[in-house]
This record gives structure tokens, sequence and C-alpha cells, in this order.
């Protein structure tokens, strides 16, 4: 397995210096650094090349997340939200093809944070965003994509994919080689029975795991989630793919206000104390997993 970090960790804002973060993951001990989407298609040639400079010179890989927007959603019954995703992909995946980033999660089928003061047509919804996650897919295969991770959320965070069972059904309905499902520790606290199960359930579809705690402070620092448990599994299941730790411990900004971050989750969160922090937490998940 290769074990990473989302640069989001750091920053209170969606997008940032990836430099400065590559660099980071491959002093801590990472192997790979996820980014944002946001702002990607947006990137000049000399901002792609730099980045891809800083990449290779600190031998870290990267993947990309995404929480579309409400006028990016798949889902939406109204046929011109859909295209305007289809296009925001379209000019994402060209960026991401060039950075080499063959794996990009998150809700992709619908859209996040979902506001829960409109109406829910769960099974309408699905519908679309089956037929419509089929164009996606093959337009990122197109631009190289090999994995699109469907990430189940929690029911605070999303109705169409709450359960690996429901995100299994979904990628077979989808049924596309590049369309995968994607779990997140964090969110099977809330839906799942077991986490064994659970990825029993997944096999060989698994495609992205993300390892967050009840908390989200790194791996290690929670008090639900039996690791060991998770790391059996992987193994039953045989899973060599990507672990991205996504911890959220500072509030502020936009990316305080969509995880709900409300308060330091620690009594110091300078950059020295997070640093050390995920370094501690990739060698707790090696040691742990294998
Ligand atoms: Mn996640």
């Amino acid at each position: 397995m290769k074990y990473g970090i989302y640069y989001a960790y750091w920053e209170r804002q969606w997008g940032a210096d990836y430099r400065k973060y590559i660099r980071k993951a491959g002093e801590l001990g990472f192997d790979i650094l996820e980014l944002a989407c946001t702002g990607m298609k947006d990137m000049s040639e000399a901002e792609i090349e730099e980045l891809k400079a800083v990449r290779d010179a600190s031998g870290i890989s990267l993947t990309a997340g995404h929480g579309p927007k409400p006028d990016q959603n798949l889902a939406s019954p109204d046929p011109a939200i859909v295209e305007n995703a289809l296009e925001f992909w379209k000019e994402t995946f060209r960026v991401l093809e060039k950075l080499d980033i063959k794996t990009v999660g998150g809700g992709l089928y619908g859209y996040w944070p979902v506001d829960y003061s409109k109406p829910v047509d769960k099974e309408g919804d699905l519908e679309r965003s089956i037929e419509n996650m089929r164009r996606m897919a093959d337009i990122a295969a197109d631009y190289g994509i090999t994995t699109l991770g469907m990430e189940v959320l929690n029911r605070h965070e999303g109705y169409l994919l709450n359960t690996c069972k429901e995100c299994v059904d979904y990628v077979k309905a989808v049924d596309r080689p590049n369309v995968k499902v994607m779990l997140d520790t964090y969110h099977m606290l809330f839906e799942e029975d077991s986490f064994e199960d659970a990825i029993l359930t997944a096999g060989p579809l698994l495609g992205h795991l993300h390892v967050g705690e009840n908390n989200r402070k790194v791996p290690g620092q929670g008090h639900l989630i039996n690791w060991d448990e998770i790391g059996s599994a992987l193994h039953k299941i045989g899973y060599d793919g990507t672990v991205v730790m996504e911890p959220f411990v500072i509030h502020g900004g936009e990316v305080g206000k969509d995880i709900r971050i409300w308060r330091d989750l620690l009594p110091d969160v300078s950059e020295e104390k997070l640093d050390s922090d995920a370094r501690g937490s990739v060698e707790f998940l090696r040691s742990r997993w294998g």
C-alpha cells in the first residue's frame, strides 16, 4: 500500500501552493500527496511544469479529491448543470493528465456538502447519476484516469451512497472499469455495522481509501476506530492501493466551514505540531498494517 495525506490538513482554503506540501509530504515519510481539483483547470503550463519538477525531486506521487459544487452535480435533473459538470471535469482531467494523476476521489456522483433544506429525490438522483457517471468515466478514460473513487459519505454529508453495499451496487450499475468504490474510515463509523464486512463487501472494487479518526485528528489519535481490524480486512482482500489520511484539526476558512470544524482540535495547531503528528501517524499506519 502507498500512504498519503490530503494537503488541506494544513490549509483553510481549498487549493494552495502545492509545491510546499509535496516537499513536506516527502520529508514527513509519505508516498502520496492528495490535491484538490478546485482551481486545477486554471493552472498555467509553467505552474504545471514547476509542480512536476518538485514532485519528481521529492519522489512523491499525486492523487486528487473533489467535492462537486451544486452546479457540478451529475445527479441534477437540470441538463445544463450536468453539461457544466462534464465540462468542468474535461478541463480538470486535462491538467490531471499532465500531472500524471490517475486517481480522483470524493462524492463525485452528486454534490457536496448537501443542502438538506432542499427536497431529496434519492431514487431519481441515483438513476441520473449512474447514467451521467458513465459519460464522466469515458471522458476520464480519455485522459488516463484509472480510478474515479465513489466516496461513501455519512448521512450528514450525502444521501446517495451511505454504505459500502450501496456503493458496490452503484459501481456495478455504472459498469465502467475506472469507476470504483472509495471508503473513508471516518464516514464508515457512522454507517457500517462492521469495518471488516464493509471492506470485504468492496473486495476487488475498492479503488481508494481515506483514513481518519472519529474526531478527524490524524489516525492514531481517536478512540473509536479499530485499525487492526481494518488492516486485516485490507490484507484479506489483497488491497495494494492508495491510503490517504484526511485529518482536519484547524478551524476557519472555507475548509473549516465545509468540514464543520468550529474549534481547533488541538491545544497547539502550529505547523511544527501538525507536521510531527502527521509523521507519527504515517509511521503508526505502516507499523500496524505492515
Ligand atoms: Mn474522505
